[in-house]
Formats: C-alpha cells, structure tokens, sequence
C-alpha cells in the first residue's frame, strides 16, 4: 500500500517488539468497516443496533475501569523537565521509552496490529497534518474512520513524507486459547499516555477509551500539535469554530475555548431564538490557526467527527447533536434498550422498560445508579451534522473575526466582555477557570483554573504557552486584522442561587453583540476589565424575566475582582520566570484600573 521505506521498517519494528498475531493495514473502506463491526459483534464487544431506529449504528459498553482521559497516567516527555511545565507530569525521555518497550514487549499477541493511516484536517490542507497509529484494538479502528480522514488516501498524499507515529495498544496480550475479554485493558497503574514533544512521537498504553486511544484528538492535534505550532508560528487549540450569520446575510467565524462540562458542542451547534440568524457548524473541539496571505487568521477543524458527551444531549439542548447522531454512530457506555436503541439521562423521555445499564444492570430509577456513565460518547460523523457549515472542509480554512473564552462562573464575571487589546486578550485566556462541585473532583468545590482550556492538552510550560500567544499578536501580518477577543459567562448566579442567564438558543443575543463589536456597529462601556455592553445593547426583545437581571448580570465588583485578581497572582507564581512580562503589566494595568 505503500512505498515509504521509513513507514514499512517503522511498521516492522513495532510488529516484532509487540509479535501481534498479524499485521494488517487499514485502507479506510466502508467495506473494510463493516467487516471490522461484524467481527466485534461476533466476538460480543459490540452491538448492532436497530437498523430502523439508528441504522449503521453500534453500542459498546467499555470495562468499569476504563472509561475516560488518564490524566495522572498523562505524560509529557521532554529531555528538560522545564519545559514540560508545573502543569503536565513530566518523564524523562529515554527511561520513558525503557519502561515502555517492556510494556509493549509481546503486548499484542494473539491480536491483529491494526496500521491506521490519517490526516488531521482535510487530505492535502496546508494545515493539516498526516499521522500512522498502530493499534491492537478494532475499536479504535471504526471510531477513527468516524473522527479523522482515515485509510488509503491517506498514504497516498503521505508518499515518502513524513508522519507523526502514534502506537498503541490496550496491554492485554492473548495467550493461546485464552478468551478475549469484552474490553481489553491493562490496570490503571499500568496505563501510560506518553508525548514526546521533541521527536512529535506518542505512546499509548493499557486504555482503550477515548483521548487515550484515539491518539489524533487530544494526543496529536492538541499536546503535540501544540509543540509544532509554537515552533512554526500557529496556534493548536481547544476551540470549537462557528459561522454566524446575520439578517442582512453577514456572515462571520468565531472560534471559543471552554473547559469541558460547559456546553462547547452546544454551542458550536447552537439553533438562535432570534429570527434571521444563522449559525453553523465548522468544529465543536479543536481549532488550528494560521495567518493567511491577506492576514487574517484562518482556522480548520482538524477532526472529520464529533465525540460528544451523551448524557444530557436531547432534543432540547442540543438538536443537531442528536440529528447527527441518528446514524452510522459509534456509542460506548450509553443505556441500551429492549428495541436495539440507546438511552441516556437527559435524553428527553424515560428509559424503556428494561434498560440496559452500561454496567449490564437493568436499569432501575429508584436504584439511584445511571443508566449510561456520565462520560459516555457518542462518535457521529460531523457530515451528518445538519447545520455542518459549507466550508468545513475548506482546506484554507475560515476566517476568525473573534476568539471568545468562558467557564462556569457564578460570581465576579460578567455576561460577556471584550478585551482592550490582543494582549489583553492572553490575559483574559490565560485566567479562565471554571466552577467545580467538589463531588467531580473530589477536591474542594471551587474555581478550577483552566487558562484557554488547555490544561490538560498543553504539551510543554504553560508560561510559554502564554508566551506564544502573545508572541501570535506580534508577528501578526496586519495587527487590524487581529481577531477581537471576548469572555462569556453563560452561568452567572443570583444571590438565591438561579442563573440569571437562559443560555443556550438564547445566547445567540450575546452572540450578536459580539458579533456587532466586531463589525464596530455597537458601543460598550469601558470598566477596569474591558469593554462591557451597554444596558439595553444586548437584544431581550421576546424574553419573560430577564430585562431585570441585566445590570446584574453585567455587574463588574470591585471587591469580588479584588479577591479575583489575587487568586490570578497565585496562580501566575507557579509560571516563575516563564510568565511573559506583558501578562504582568496587563494585570498590574487593572489593578491600577480599579484602583486597588
Ligand atoms: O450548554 C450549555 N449552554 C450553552 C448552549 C449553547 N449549558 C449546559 C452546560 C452543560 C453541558 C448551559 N447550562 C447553558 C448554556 O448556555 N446555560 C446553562 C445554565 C442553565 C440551565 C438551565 C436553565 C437555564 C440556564 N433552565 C431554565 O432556566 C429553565
Ligand atoms: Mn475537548
């Protein structure tokens, strides 16, 4: 399938190390994923659902133990252990790769060494870029056909260039005559997620769930993605990217950072309340960032499917979300019905009588214990999307008007507010945090600091993360043409404790006060922290009880931006001499603002 020398003997290397049964290269077929799909429901690790109620469609349930992103199991390997940064774990290199060759010693035996050829971004997109994952699991097959271009294609645009290498395997060697489980996977303190930002290399061991499996998503397009956009001058990120389109038929992009838990595929495919909007679907996870020739910045979704949290996506939070998913989808650890379908909390309507839990239990309400595990996913080609905006796979991607940050914050932070500058901008990014209860991460409930988004996916020093971002602004080719940036806070509270926002269709109204900032057609009030709207810019026409909350939920304390901007001091010591010297005027300039 392929002439590429360094390829075949990388392929042989790895095949001899791990002595899978046999080896196989994936050419990306439908009919190769059919006969993937059968085989697992033969072997029981799959189920295929009803043909009527979700057609192409199959159910896994994954082991108990195996069931989202390893982050104390998540590694950055760099030569320096500074560069890795106070918020990655960090190993040494070369004992990295000791310790895992041992790992991957025999770990694929009695197994097929799957050869999965993908690009990240579309086919021959200058920002795109090609990977080769080895895998010993056919699941990772079916759901990277569902998330990246995968197969033969793909080796063919490769020709004899250059691939970053994923290997992975779920570390659960088969002896002869040993049953396979339903879902192999090695013990959690067995499963490492490595990077090696140096040499764009990633090994993956003992899970076979999600970012730790699917090794273009977070480990590729985001944790060495990363690495390889601040040495070339672009940006990897954690953004979804959306058209918006107003009632003269204006239309811009807008890419977002959230943490997760706050609602970033509901919005990327957002159904606006107010007539005459439009919005579109490019991304809901990753946005990669280049300036173009004319100056703009310019933005590809590298991913081709969305793995979206299940568990209360309905019908009336998210329509697209399930449209996308009424087909061709992959499910792992949703409920499964008597009828062959899937059931979710949130899904809109009660479970059938007799519900599967992904624990294999019959559901019972009253048992207290959920029918699907609150991060089970559903894989869904983004094609399917209904509102899958016209130029998603435009290999030049779309042209970013405004870069928008939030989280989950019941207090300090207004509805939404602009930055004065790019700079500005990077501050606002680099102090996102969003409220956690104490039962998510059984810390203490509070702010958890989550600067872009990118906590977990940076893959070297935080504090030259800001550093690039930054550094972004300068080298822009026309600093006019810059992205504007904005924070949003959909979950500002009362003192009773009830968001004052309606959010979700109806943030369509923040969107277009931005969206007017942009085109410099809405004035705004200058604060300490930036450009808030005007009381009576944002457009509540058609709203029951939320006029009233407004000047709350525009409201910039002194007091609480106090307390605010000390826990930032806090969190910035931990950068040390990496935190870039503007980070440190902008927030000193604040402070001064306030007067405080
Ligand atoms: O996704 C959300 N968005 C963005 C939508 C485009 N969520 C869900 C977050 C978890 C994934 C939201 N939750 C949003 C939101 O804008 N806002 C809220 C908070 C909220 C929840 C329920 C109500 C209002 C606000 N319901 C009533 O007031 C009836
Ligand atoms: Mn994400």
């Amino acid at each position: 399938m392929t002439s590429n020398q360094k390829l075949i003997n990388w392929v042989n290397e790895w095949a001899e190390l791990c002595q899978p049964e046999k080896v196989y290269w994936c050419d990306g077929s439908e009919e190769e994923n059919s006969r993937l799909l059968n085989e697992m429901v033969e072997s029981g690790m799959a189920k295929k659902l009803d043909g009527k109620k979700r057609p192409g469609s199959y159910y896994f349930q994954s082991d108990p133990s195996d069931v989202a992103r390893v982050e104390n199991r998540t590694y950055i390997c760099s030569t320096k252990k500074e560069d890795a940064g106070p918020t990655n774990n960090w190993a040494d290199p070369v004992d990295m790769k000791a310790t895992l060759r041992g790992f991957f010693k025999g770990s694929m035996k009695g197994r097929t060494m799957y050869v999965i050829p993908f690009s990240m971004g579309p086919l021959g997109s200058d920002i795109a870029h090609i990977g080769i994952e080895l895998s010993d699991s056919p699941y990772v097959v079916v759901n990277m056909k569902v998330m990246t271009r995968m197969g033969k294609a793909v080796l063919d645009v490769l020709g004899n260039g250059k691939f970053v290498p994923c290997i992975h395997s779920v570390g659960a060697p088969l002896e002869p005559g040993q049953e396979d489980s339903k879902w192999p996977c090695a013990p959690i303190d067995s499963k490492y997620i490595c990077h090696f930002p140096e040499t764009n290399e990633i090994l993956s061991y003992g899970s076979g769930y999600g970012g730790n499996a699917l090794l273009g998503k977070k480990c590729f397009a985001l944790r060495i993605a990363s690495n390889m956009a601040k040495r070339e001058g672009w940006l990897a990120e954690h953004m979804l990217i959306m058209g918006i389109t107003n009632p003269s038929g204006v239309k811009k992009y807008i890419a977002a950072a959230f943490p997760s838990a706050c609602g970033k595929t509901n919005l990327a495919m957002l159904v606006p309340t107010i007539p005459g909007w439009k919005v579109e679907t490019v991304g809901d996870d990753i946005a990669w960032m280049k300036f173009g020739k004319d100056g703009q910045l310019y933005a590809i979704n590298p991913e081709a499917g969305f793995f979206g949290v299940a568990p209360f996506t309905s019908m009336d939070t998210n329509p697209n979300a399930m449209l996308s998913a009424r087909a061709n989808t992959i499910f792992t650890n949703t409920g499964l019905t008597p009828d062959g379908d899937i059931w979710w909390e949130g899904i809109g309507y009660d479970a059938p009588e007799g519900t599967i839990t992904w624990t294999q239990e019959v559901y019972d309400k009253a048992s207290g214990k959920p029918a699907a595990h609150p991060n089970a996913r559903f894989s869904a080609p983004a094609s399917q999307c209904p509102v899958i905006d016209k130029e998603w796979e435009n290999p030049a991607g779309v042209p970013i008007s405004a870069i928008l940050f939030g989280g989950r914050r019941p207090g300090t932070v207004p509805l939404v507010y602009q930055s004065f500058d790019w700079n500005h901008g990077v501050f606002m990014g680099s102090i996102v945090g969003s409220e956690v209860t104490a039962a998510a991460i059984g810390l203490k409930a509070g702010v958890r600091r989550d600067p872009f988004a990118m906590l977990p996916f940076c893959g070297y020093h935080m504090g030259d993360y800001f550093a690039h971002w930054v550094s972004i602004g300068e080298a822009a080719p026309d600093k006019t043409k810059l992205p504007k940036i904005f924070n949003v806070n959909w979950f500002r509270k009362s003192a009773q404790g009830k968001f004052l926002w309606p959010g979700y269709g109806e943030n369509i109204r923040v969107l277009q006060w931005i969206f007017e900032r942009t085109a410099g057609t809405v004035s705004a009030i200058e604060t300490p922290i930036g450009f808030v709207p005007e009381l009576g810019s944002i457009n509540t026409e058609g709203l029951d009880g939320v006029e009233e909350n407004m000047i709350e939920l525009l409201a910039v304390d002194k007091g609480q931006w106090k307390d605010e901007l000390d826990l930032v001091r806090e969190q910035y010591a931990a950068f040390g001499t990496h935190l870039p010297q503007e980070l440190v005027e902008e927030i000193t300039a604040i402070e001064a603002r306030f007067g405080i």
